[in-house]
């Protein structure tokens, strides 16, 4: 322990489902191995520096309700107290990773070299710590959205000006990203967006975009940072229509501007329920396309349209999106960032450890009933017995053939569908028995 913050609370350890010690891991046993490998590294759990450390509880309406003692944040002197209560509480809950923007680490500076000169200083700090401490860097960010200079989007802003402003922040969170080992870099395009089309040519902005995400990639093997960098779909929140408004949206720019191969995806549950998806459905579609990188794991309110940023509480949604990863191979450089805040009333500091139990043990939860599932077979076989049409020779064939053909077997009576049941309840009945 560095900081008084944490000192009356004990690391957390794994005492099994009976404990009712609200401080101890009931399902999270990082050790215990599942599917031929340890817990923690199937979850590869990480937590995000800005919701923990640098909100402050504030909410449209009201502003700070936390008292931390690295308040005020642009006291320059603040960040360092900031980073040893986050160390802290990466040990305390043996975080084996954490993520964050330039902006939760350092105070903006009155220039960019002033706020660079800051945030070094941060990095190196980080660094020291780092080569003493178990957890790593899931992945490092810019955060081009907060500052009034992306009221209009960072590389999509009308202002050139602008454009630069975002490469030099780009490179400068890359190069950091690479010094610590980081093993992802993320780009959410918070603002990059628009509010209304009467002042926004849609196009050259979505062309400026796919310039600055290659330029993203070239710098990347130009430095040889082996990560994966990652794009964050959204729909909207804050600009009212983001250009990666989900999966499907963001493979299809990928593919327009040429970087399929380069980019996969971090999606998160929240901005799968805004976009009018499940979060396993936007998993599925990455997945299909060999594109899922890493997620953002939290959960959002299911009422309020906008993104509330839980922390996860729901085994059997928890339970599909893991069963989609696992079938995909499961995580390779991502992980599962707990994207996720405490409620604005959640003010001591053991909400916060015990916000990231939770989080880890519904995400424990899921991930060995997703395996349950995986092992069992069920799904498989049943998805096996739908498609087993497709398996036979002359179905094969038919894709090879045209419409001549085809019809003329479709009217010589030699194919005539029969409807079979898509047995949908009893295939919810079966997940039920492991959730
Ligand atoms: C906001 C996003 C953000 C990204 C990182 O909605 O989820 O937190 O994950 O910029
Ligand atoms: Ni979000
Ligand atoms: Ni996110």
């Amino acid at each position: 322990m560095t900081h008084p913050f944490f000192a009356d609370i004990a690391p957390v350890q794994y005492e099994g489902p009976d404990s009712d010690n609200p401080l101890a891991f009931r399902h999270y046993n990082p050790d215990e191995v599942v599917m031929g490998k340890r817990m923690e590294d199937h979850l590869r759990f990480a937590v995000a520096y800005w919701h923990s450390f640098a909100w402050e509880g504030g909410d449209p309406f009201g502003g700070q309700t936390f008292q931390r003692p690295w308040y005020p944040q642009d006291a320059v002197e603040n960040a360092k107290v900031k980073a040893d209560v986050a160390f802290d509480m990466f040990d305390i809950l043996g975080a084996p990773y954490f993520c964050w923007h330039d902006a939760d680490i350092r105070p903006e500076g009155d220039s960019f070299a002033e706020s660079f000169d800051r945030f070094q200083g941060v990095i190196d700090y980080f660094e020291d710590k780092m080569s003493t401490r178990k957890t790593k860097l899931l992945w490092g960010t810019a955060n081009m959205f907060g500052h009034r200079r992306w009221m209009a989007g960072a590389s999509t802003n009308p202002d050139p000006d602008v454009f630069a402003y975002a490469a030099a922040t780009v490179k400068m969170c890359m190069d950091a990203t690479h010094r610590l080992g980081g093993e992802n870099y993320v780009l959410w395009g918070g603002r990059e967006g628009y509010e209304t089309l009467l002042n926004t040519d849609l196009g050259q902005e979505l062309d400026h975009m796919g310039r600055f995400l290659n330029m993203v990639v070239e710098y990347k093997h130009k430095i040889g940072f082996k990560g994966t960098i990652l794009v964050e779909p959204k729909p909207q929140e804050p600009s009212k229509h983001q250009y990666d408004f989900d999966a499907a949206t963001c493979i299809g720019f990928l593919r327009k501007y040429g970087l399929e191969n380069e980019v996969k995806l971090n999606l998160e549950q929240g901005h799968a329920i805004l976009a009018g998806h499940s979060f396993e459905h936007e998993i599925a579609v990455a997945t299909a396309e060999g594109m899922l990188g890493s997620i953002d794991m939290n959960r959002n309110d299911y009422q309020s349209g906008w993104d509330t940023d839980q922390f996860p509480n729901n085994v059997p949604e928890v339970a599909l999106a893991y069963y989609h990863i696992l079938k995909s191979g499961g995580f390779t450089t991502g992980g599962t960032n707990f994207d996720a805040k405490l409620r604005r009333q959640s003010l001591d500091a053991e909400d916060l450890i015990a916000g990231h139990i939770g989080g880890m043990d519904i995400c424990a939860r899921g991930l060995k009933a997703a395996a349950a599932m995986l092992e069992d077979g069920g799904l498989e076989k049943a998805l096996a017995d739908r498609y087993a049409g497709w398996a036979t020779p002359e179905a094969k064939a038919m894709l090879d053939s045209d419409f001549d053909s085809i019809f003329a077997r479709v009217h010589g009576g030699e194919i005539a569908p029969e409807p079979r049941s898509g047995r949908q309840e009893q295939l919810e009945n079966y997940v039920n028995r492991f959730v």
